[in-house]
């Protein structure tokens, strides 16, 4: 192994097709935590080793080690889930996680708290529902997102296809998670490798996305790779590619920043997977593995140049890429309540709000989508906004289920505000070791507190995409938000604005570490100029921009025309 590599590489490379000493780790009762190491490796298992920080001190002065447990992420591509898996999951999560089941920004499911012990039995309970866990988390392809709202079904359900397809397509063939989760027999020989990632698998994680115009709600210039399907009369005639995007920055850190991806062309629906091995297999031999900071996908093409990186992508998949068709989105946000399909069916989205599925007082949305998923015939889909759509619903299912998302207190969608409804916040604490400041555990709070400032200037049906991250890592893509905060400290955030409602313009740090009232007062006052001076539907982001209150960045063209 070369000097200078990350220490990551080294794990990687020593880890034997990521199994490491995992086994042992699993099996020492002497402590909740996992070796050093194999706290990197079950990161390709699809889980975190993390510890509650309310506890921390409290235990540091008792002397107690770190309240340790394991948060599970599921791979679930496109966000599908049958109702038979959902009650499963949720069977999982009552029995060994702490706080129900949370929804995440990339259509998985998250379990929090399931400790050292239980984690061997919760991974084969969550397997045995026939969803697994590999890859959700490691520097591989994680879970595929594909439009989860879709205003063409035939379409849709074909995108939707070629998500599964491609993720599994890019699943690590290293029978490691088998082994030691499923008891497995040993197979870790000369003959077994991994065809496409090699024995160090990629630099870093590696994210893909499939959108469906009009709708961007999966963000997909957010993501490494992004497909846009071009559909014409019903059906998916092929999809611009596109490369590059990232959000993940560390605070005064000029090196590192938030990208939106680059549209290089279209390719045919035969053609997705042999362009989607092409940039994958650029990325790992020429991504970088000495600075993990300065290795995504964004780095790799800022650094050898965007034309050299597609000529070499061309060269590799053995096709030129033609040129991108149009498309236009219309936002990047869910679409909530109920909406026909094609095929006479309907689908109701429903707000979770951060995505956290327990129950909580009158809204028991544990318990309530516990009694839908008894009842239901069709599927549920977790969108990347977080909230979930109860999908495939017969005409004469509508009434039963209504009536159980009033019992249950599942009508949020109904009675919020539209800032609530669209605002997303990531984990934070206390189970996020990353993070600086409260995201999930603050957003009702504060979204309650803009709400009185919107009705102050009546405002309070302006559809404003707010957007809240504990650290500068962007998990809820704070970037691509209206409005966002990023947090820098307990109870101070960087103020950032006037990103576009469709994802395809990046907001702008406009104060930077400010607390609540700071922030409250700052966006008070531009919310007074908005309500005086905006255009007829103009949104709040496009009006900080065209009034020059916020200077642009550059971004995605908002058609792209050819
Ligand atoms: Fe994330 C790390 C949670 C979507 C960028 N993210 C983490 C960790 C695992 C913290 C850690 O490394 O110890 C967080 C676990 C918190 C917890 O307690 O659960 C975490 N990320 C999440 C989730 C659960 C946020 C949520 O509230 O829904 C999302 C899980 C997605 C999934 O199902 O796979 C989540 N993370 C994202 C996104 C949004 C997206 O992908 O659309 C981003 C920005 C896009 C991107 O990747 O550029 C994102 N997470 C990061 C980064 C920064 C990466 C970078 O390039 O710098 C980190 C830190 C890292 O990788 O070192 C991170
Ligand atoms: Fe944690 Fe930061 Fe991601 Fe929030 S943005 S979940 S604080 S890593």
């Amino acid at each position: 192994m070369s000097a200078g590599l990350s220490a990551v590489e080294r794990i990687k490379t020593d880890s034997r097709l990521l199994r490491g000493s995992l086994r042992e780790s699993l099996a020492d009762p002497a402590t909740g935590s996992l070796r050093e190491d194999d706290q990197t490796l079950i990161k390709y298992h699809g889980s975190y080793q993390q510890d509650d920080r309310d506890l921390r001190e409290e235990r540091r002065q008792q002397k107690l080690e770190p309240d340790y447990s394991f948060m599970i992420r599921t791979r679930t591509p496109g966000g599908v889930t049958t109702p038979s898996q959902w009650l499963q999951l949720d069977a999982i999560a009552t029995r060994y996680a702490g706080n129900g089941l949370r929804i995440t920004t990339r259509q998985a499911f998250q379990f929090h708290g399931v400790v050292k012990r239980e984690l061997k039995a919760t991974m084969a309970a969550i397997n045995a529902s026939l969803i697994d866990t590999i890859a959700a988390c490691g520097d591989v392809n994680r879970n595929v997102l594909a439009a989860a709202n879709p205003l063409l079904s035939s379409a849709h359900a074909t995108v939707h296809a070629q998500a599964r397809a491609l993720s599994q397509h890019f699943l690590p063939q290293t029978r490691a998670y088998y082994e030691i989760w499923l008891d497995e027999e040993l197979v870790a020989g000369a003959d077994e490798h991994e065809p496409i990632y090699g024995p160090t698998y990629l630099p870093r994680k590696f994210k893909t996305a499939f959108a469906v115009p009009p709708l961007n709600d999966v963000d997909v210039f957010a993501n490494d790779l992004g497909f846009i399907a071009i559909v014409e009369d019903g059906a998916v005639i092929g999809y611009n590619v596109t490369i590059g995007g990232g959000l993940g920055a560390t605070h005064g850190d000029a090196a590192t920043y938030p990208r939106l991806a680059d549209v290089i062309g279209f390719v045919t629906p035969d053609q997705v997977i042999a362009v989607a091995e092409a940039v994958v297999t650029t990325q790992r031999d020429w991504g970088n593995r000495t600075e993990r900071k300065r290795s995504r996908l964004k780095y790799t093409i800022d650094d050898r140049g965007l034309d050299a990186f597609k000529a070499e992508v061309e060269r590799r998949a053995g096709f030129a890429l033609t040129p991108a068709r149009p498309f236009a989105f219309a936002h990047n946000g869910d679409r909530f309540g109920w909406v026909d399909s094609e095929d006479g069916r309907a689908q109701l989205t429903l707000r979770i709000e951060a995505g956290r599925i327990n129950d909580r007082g009158e809204r028991r949305l544990l318990s309530g989508l516990r009694a839908i998923a008894r009842i239901h015939e069709g599927d549920f889909r977790l969108t990347p906004n977080q909230n979930l759509v109860i999908a495939g619903v017969a005409p004469a299912a509508r009434a039963a289920i209504d009536a159980l998302v009033a019992e249950y207190g599942l009508d949020l969608y109904r009675e919020a505000s539209p800032l609530r409804l669209n605002a997303l916040a990531c984990v934070a604490l206390p189970t996020c070791g990353l993070a600086m400041a409260e995201a999930e555990r603050y957003l009702p709070e504060l979204v309650g507190k803009l709400e009185a400032r919107l009705q102050a200037h009546g405002l309070l049906d302006a559809a404003i995409h707010l957007r809240v991250s504990g650290c500068p890592n962007g998990c809820s893509r704070p970037y691509l938000g209206e409005i966002a905060l990023i947090g820098k400290a307990p109870g101070r955030y960087n103020l950032m604005l006037a990103a576009d409602h469709r994802g395809q313009r990046l907001n702008r740090l406009h104060k930077e570490n400010i607390a609540e009232a700071e922030i409250l007062d700052t966006v008070d006052a531009l919310l007074a100029r908005y309500a005086g001076e905006r255009g007829d539907g103009e949104r709040f982001g496009d009006f900080l921009v065209r009034s020059g209150l916020v200077a642009a960045k550059p971004g995605i063209p908002l058609e792209v025309r050819t």
